[in-house]
């Protein structure tokens, strides 16, 4: 289905007045507010086609109707993200769930839609129906190098899938480790990983990314190959200029402070992107910014200042992109919530006085430091991303559209009531 642009400009009428009177008064309060409407028309986060059906967990399923059957299907349902809030103008790709059949018919589909593919990710970390042979012990890791060089194969394809639809990285998340003492020689396996890596790496076009995300347990519950930011940081710097660490902000020990990880991944011009998601407990995938939206602020808060630091564009030299899993709403109502949080984090961060802080911090001022950030984060934002959204032709509130035009139940009617998307 589509969402006509009629009825968004209908939505946008019926709420014109109330959002004028809120937007007029927030915006009178703020000095560069036309600059910070531009960078939030130009912000995209890109959508995981995995997390456009209802997830699970070890436990059960419980799936909604007018899930996505297809790659077609899902790239339609990031379009209806994208045409409410103009800021989900990607798709990002998992293979082997994703495999395209025709690029220049799947190419077409997505750019009708306004959409680009972000970054492909590979998937070392189940074993494929044929697949000659086992990642039961890891995969770039593994001890035999028949493993690894399926695995190095593997990667090398997903790569071809990326260029021929248009994407500029490759994400590489490993569940390699070992889940008890004694199981694996930790240099070893390091070794076997980086010169895994290496051959991928040499397969890169010229103008291709690799991202190296790292998490610290799970399905390894005793060591990650790759279980932090200080190991993703040592394979980035081996490899080269085209990689780079990916943060996934459910990926830490609890407690970790990723905002201090972020900044100094930028310093070292090694920070490759996000996958957003939040957490209680560990790699929890909730919706962004539902359980520690003062930390979503902070991190976009040492993003803003330490791209503005190396001169980078805020949309483009990062890669920005969601990965939840949603067992309890609708997925595309969870996305609309996760973009939205995200979008508010990064305003509020555009939104920080950096001179007085700075000098705050010079003269070790720390309550007025704490004031600067604090009063920031409680100053609210969402007219004025509502602004940014209705004027690159969004609805004014994507969620009560989805709701009072029935998107679920068109999606239901065309898709039918059991159907279950691939992913996790
Ligand atoms: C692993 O937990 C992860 O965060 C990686 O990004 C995977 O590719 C993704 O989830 C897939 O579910
Ligand atoms: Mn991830």
């Amino acid at each position: 289905m589509r969402i006509e642009n009629y009825k968004i400009d209908e939505h946008n009428h019926s709420l014109l007045a109330e959002h004028k009177r809120r937007f007029e008064f927030v915006s009178s309060d703020i000095n560069n507010v036309e600059s910070i409407l531009k960078k939030l028309v130009d912000f995209n986060i890109a959508i995981p086609s995995w997390a456009l059906g209802t997830g699970g967990t070890r436990f059960g399923r419980f799936s909604g109707g007018g899930e996505p059957g297809s790659i077609e299907e899902k790239i339609e349902d990031v379009g209806l993200l994208h045409a409410l809030n103009k800021s989900s103008g990607a798709i990002s790709l998992h293979i082997p769930w994703d495999i395209p059949k025709d690029y220049t018919t799947i190419k077409n589909h997505a750019a009708a839609l306004g959409l680009k593919f972000d970054a492909m990710n590979s998937n070392t970390f189940q074993d494929q129906k044929d697949q000659p042979l086992s990642y039961k012990f890891g995969s770039l890791q593994h001890v035999d190098k028949a493993v690894r060089q399926q695995a190095i194969e593997h990667n090398i394809e997903v790569i071809k899938h990326g260029v021929e639809l248009g994407s500029k990285a490759l994400t590489v998340w490993l569940s390699d480790g070992s889940c008890f003492p004694g199981q694996l020689n930790f240099r070893k396996a390091f070794q076997n990983t980086l010169e895994s890596l290496q051959e991928i790496y040499t397969a890169l076009p010229t103008d291709w990314k690799v991202f190296v995300e790292y998490k610290a347990y799970e399905p390894n519950f005793y060591s990650m190959t790759v279980g932090d930011w200080a190991q993703s940081l040592l394979y980035a710097n081996k490899l080269g200029p085209k990689a780079y660490t990916l943060v996934d902000l459910g990926h830490h020990l609890p407690n970790a402070n990723i905002e201090q990880i972020v900044s100094l991944l930028l310093m070292e011009g090694k920070l490759a992107g996000f996958h957003f998601n939040d957490s209680k407990y560990g790699d929890d995938d909730l919706t962004a910014g539902s359980i520690k939206p003062y930390q979503l602020f902070l991190i976009f808060n040492e993003l803003v200042e330490g791209m503005d630091a190396r001169g980078m564009n805020h949309a483009t030299d990062l890669g920005w992109m969601i990965d939840a899993s949603h067992n309890v709403k609708d997925p595309l109502e969870d996305l609309l919530q996760s973009v939205e949080a995200i979008m508010l984090a990064y305003a509020q961060a555009l939104l920080v006085d950096r001179n007085k802080l700075n000098v705050a911090q010079e003269s070790n001022d720390v309550v007025a430091a704490q004031e600067i950030l604090q009063n920031t984060f409680r100053t609210d934002v969402r007219t004025i991303l509502a602004e940014a959204r209705m004027r690159s032709g969004g609805a004014l509130n994507p969620l009560q559209f989805f709701r009072k035009h029935k998107v679920r139940e068109r999606l239901i009617k065309e898709r039918g009531s059991k159907t279950i998307a691939t992913g996790l």
